[in-house]
């Protein structure tokens, strides 16, 4: 594993641009569960009951408890060493971009700024009614469902299955993609679409692929190095 460390850290050396793709492996040291796996979140919950504009509309308040249930669970997370390295890698990169899967918010409160959170955030509501999107730090919410002052139906801005990403969070990871010569993909399962096939597009560009995870993915294919190690342990090795 050193050896991998190594070249990993040789390769980051030579780079201008850095691309960090994360996924749930970067925050489940925090404590927050992935969602496939033996631990993953959707051992208890099949995911399209949960995650899917049409469960929603059938069972509201189904939908909103689980949220509720892992909105808990974020607020008391403490932010891990994989986040702490990837915010530090924001300051040493001049040209950097972070594109994650993850709507914890963790990266935005590990400090990194230059990111696109490409399934949304846990903390942004949106009303279905009217559209408008509202911050809510709330906690535990005081009505599940939360009510719009329009009177319309609040959900989680989130991305569910058969959703289309928003197209600003697009073209900035595509632009970044295209143009990184380093992609560094941590803890993410690599089937989720589109954000799967980024990777892919990056090493069609010429860039050079790190991967950091438990188990071999699709991307490991593609990459460069792959480390299979936690996230905590090796990116502050990386950063080194
Ligand atoms: C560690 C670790 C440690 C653990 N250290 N590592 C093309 C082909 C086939 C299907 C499609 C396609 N294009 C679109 C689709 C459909 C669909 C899709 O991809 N389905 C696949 C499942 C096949 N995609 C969509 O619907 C997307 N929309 C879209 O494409 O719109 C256009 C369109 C519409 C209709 C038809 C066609 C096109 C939207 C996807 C939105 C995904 N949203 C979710 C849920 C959000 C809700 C929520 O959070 O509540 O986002 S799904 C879920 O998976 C969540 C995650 O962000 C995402 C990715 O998961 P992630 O992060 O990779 O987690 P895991 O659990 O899978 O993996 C964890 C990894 O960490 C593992 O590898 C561990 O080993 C590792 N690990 N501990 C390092 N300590
Ligand atoms: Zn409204």
């Amino acid at each position: 594993m050193e050896l991998k460390v190594k070249k990993a850290v040789e390769i980051l050396s030579k780079c201008n641009f850095l691309v960090v793709l994360t996924g749930s492996g970067v925050s489940a040291e925090s404590g927050i569960p992935t969602f496939r796996g033996k631990d993953g979140l959707w051992k208890n919950f099949r995911a399209e009951e949960l995650a899917t504009k049409s469960a929603f509309e059938k069972d509201p308040k189904l939908v909103w408890e689980w949220y509720d249930w892992r909105r808990q669970l974020i607020n008391k997370a403490r932010l891990n060493r994989a986040h702490l390295a990837i915010a530090r890698l924001e300051k040493m990169f001049e040209q950097f971009f972070l594109i994650t899967q993850n709507v914890d918010g963790l990266h935005s409160r590990a400090g990194n700024k230059k990111l696109a959170e490409l399934h949304g955030n846990i903390w942004r509501l949106r009303c279905i009614t009217c559209g408008k999107v509202s911050f809510n730090v709330d906690v535990s919410l005081k009505e599940i469902p939360p009510i719009c002052k329009c009177s319309g139906i609040l959900r989680p801005d989130i991305v569910w299955f058969g959703e289309s990403l928003q197209e600003r969070n697009l073209a900035k990871t595509y632009a970044s993609t295209s143009e990184c010569d380093v992609m560094l993909v941590v803890g993410t399962s690599g089937i989720v679409y589109p954000a799967a096939s980024i990777p892919f597009i990056a090493k069609d560009r010429g860039a050079k692929i790190i991967e950091v995870n438990l188990e071999e993915t699709p991307i490991t294919q593609i990459a460069d190095v792959s480390i299979f190690s936690k996230a905590g342990e090796i990116l502050p090795k990386l950063k080194k």
